[in-house]
């Protein structure tokens, strides 16, 4: 069966002005689907091609003479978690169970948004910023390209794409306000909460 965009949750203008419908239409129209058509064209003759998408990103991970298999397998992953971790007026209060546990390994819920927009302010070039669980504690990561914290035993909960193309129509290079307006507008809290067990 080969991969397929997923649909998004919401309408494409739904998440401006932080995400403009333009950002929405490129970023998920047609980067999602670019990675998602490569990805069915490299494992459609080859041992892959029945493989689960996070199978394919692990045995890949490290290989060279995959590199392309692993990139396009990673963003499609990558992206099906960040579409699912925003909605129309997002941020604001935290689901409980979710907030506890963020108190629990950070300190503060401020502490974790500090931790989060730095790890992304500090992603050089393109990549990702990661809230995972890594042996049952939460952590803040990050990834280069379409790397992310499952090639190293983690689970990641919730993520922001700070590649250009995910930013720059709306803040131009100003990642660090477009983090910031990711936290506290665009987060699914709820999502994140679902992703604890
Ligand atoms: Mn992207």
């Amino acid at each position: 069966m080969p991969f397929e965009l997923p649909k998004l949750n919401y309408e494409n203008d739904a998440l401006a002005p932080i995400m403009s419908a333009e950002t929405l239409e490129f970023h998920h129209g047609k980067h999602h689907q670019t990675y998602i058509t490569n990805l069915n064209n490299l494992t459609k003759d080859n041992d892959l091609a029945n493989a689960s998408l996070e199978d394919i990103i692990t045995k890949t991970s490290g290989d060279a003479s995959k590199a392309g298999i692993f990139n396009n397998a990673g963003q499609h992953w990558n992206h099906i978690m960040f579409w699912q971790c925003m909605k129309p007026n997002g941020g604001g209060a935290m689901p409980s169970e979710l907030e506890n546990r963020i108190i629990s390994d950070f300190g503060s819920v401020d502490k974790f948004k500090e931790d989060f927009i730095q790890a992304g302010v500090t992603q050089f070039g393109s990549g990702w910023a990661w809230l995972a669980i890594d042996n049952g504690k939460l952590v803040v990561t990050k990834s280069a390209n379409a790397s992310n914290p499952l090639v190293d035993g983690m689970k990641p909960i919730f993520g922001c794409d700070v590649w250009e193309h995910s930013y720059y129509i709306d803040f131009r290079n100003r990642r660090p306000d477009y983090l910031k307006a990711f936290l506290d507008n665009l987060a699914n809290w709820e999502f994140v909460a679902s992703q604890l067990v």
